[in-house]
């Protein structure tokens, strides 16, 4: 326990030195700044993408996320805590090729299409709303470009802190570092029992991004939905519900449309290239097919294998028992399709 102390500490000066909130310039300025209506930004349709949004357009897209979810009324949060609080988690973010701040908009973007396009948020009360959307916005807070495999071979502080999901408590902690930080609290107006109640939604959801936790998960999920599971309330129900669209939205880049798809797949790719590069050096040791930039032209065909064992199975399911997310199936499907072409041209 001397080591996890140690790891925290060193944890905890790197994260000083990096760690910043928002300026009080920065937020007036975003305060003062008109909100264009959610169509402006497609946020309803599952085809969003931020790549035509400038920077202070992704802010104003969560704001307008957070307005048409009636969060701010709600809520009772004061429009400038919502503004510095939303730059505080853009700015820690790092500007890595995939894992970074719109990656985070995009998966909070399919949330909020889920929910109301999807028809989704009869099934949540309005503080889920609230975590689930926080969860999605800081959910990758901090990611190196290397997944938890690489903090365990680095032994890494964050690896000795914690030995399991081990990026995914590290975003959680900085989510709560954001909001304990002046001036950024969001929840500052809940009660005790709903700020305890939420912060419980955003961490069980924030773990549940780690794709070890959804395979552990994924089958108590089936067995709800062949029980004919229809109403899922319950903590334990919600639970599973919440990780499963958590899921759901981390890896939808898979089903937008195909000039999508194929630039997004490009990112993820030299993500996890340059976390090769850094293996092959720093470790000396061969990386994965997956890492490996020798085997790029593999890509396609490992795009097929990601679609046909954990996106088009999720999707799936989630389709079947909410019949409005469909077109989440349907773009899976025809992506499917163009990387099954592509993987045959090789
Ligand atoms: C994924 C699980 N991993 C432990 C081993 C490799 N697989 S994979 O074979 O399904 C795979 C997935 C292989 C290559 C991939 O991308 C090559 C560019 C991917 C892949 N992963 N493709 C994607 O488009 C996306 Br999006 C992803 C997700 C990357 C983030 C991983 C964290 C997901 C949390 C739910
Ligand atoms: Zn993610």
């Amino acid at each position: 326990n001397a080591c996890k102390l140690m790891a925290k500490q060193k944890v905890a000066l790197e994260c000083l030195s990096y760690h910043a909130t928002a300026s009080q310039d920065q937020t007036e300025k975003l305060t003062q700044d008109p909100i264009a209506e959610a169509e402006s930004y497609n946020l309803y349709s599952f085809t969003f993408t931020d790549f035509d949004l400038i920077d202070d357009d992704t802010c104003r897209a969560v704001l307008r996320m957070f307005m048409q979810c009636n969060l701010v009324s709600q809520f009772h949060i004061p429009y400038d805590v919502l503004c510095r609080w939303v730059l505080s988690v853009r700015k820690n973010y790092r500007p890595v090729k995939y894992h970074n701040w719109r990656h985070a908009l995009n998966v909070a973007q399919t949330m909020f299409a889920m929910l109301k396009t999807g028809k989704m948020e009869r099934f949540m009360t309005d503080l889920e709303i609230l975590g689930l959307l926080v969860a999605c916005l800081c959910h990758d807070l901090d990611h190196r470009g290397t997944n938890n495999a690489f903090q365990t071979k680095t032994e890494s502080p964050l690896a000795i802190l914690y030995t399991t999901s081990t990026m995914e408590h590290h975003h959680f902690d900085q989510c709560v570092m954001i909001l304990n930080s002046e001036g950024n609290n969001i929840f500052q107006a809940l009660s005790p029992e709903d700020y305890r109640s939420v912060m419980k939604t955003v961490e069980s959801a924030i773990l549940s991004t780690d794709l070890a936790m959804y395979f552990k998960k994924r089958n108590a999920f089936l067995e709800l939905v062949e029980n004919g599971e229809f109403d899922w309330q319950g903590e334990e129900k919600k639970d599973l519900l919440c990780g499963m669209m958590m899921t759901a939205c981390d890896v939808s880049a898979i089903a937008k449309p195909w000039e999508v798809q194929h630039r997004v797949a490009k990112l993820v790719a030299d993500e996890f290239f340059d976390q090769g590069d850094l293996e092959k050096l720093q470790l000396n040791t061969q990386p994965v097919a997956m890492m490996d930039r020798e085997r790029k032209d593999e890509l396609p065909k490992m795009q097929v294998g990601f679609i046909d064992v954990i996106c088009l199975p999720l999707y799936r399911v989630l389709c079947d028992t909410f019949p409005w997310i469909t077109p989440l199936y349907e773009g899976t499907l025809e992506n499917r399709r163009n990387w099954q072409d592509l993987a045959e041209k090789v």
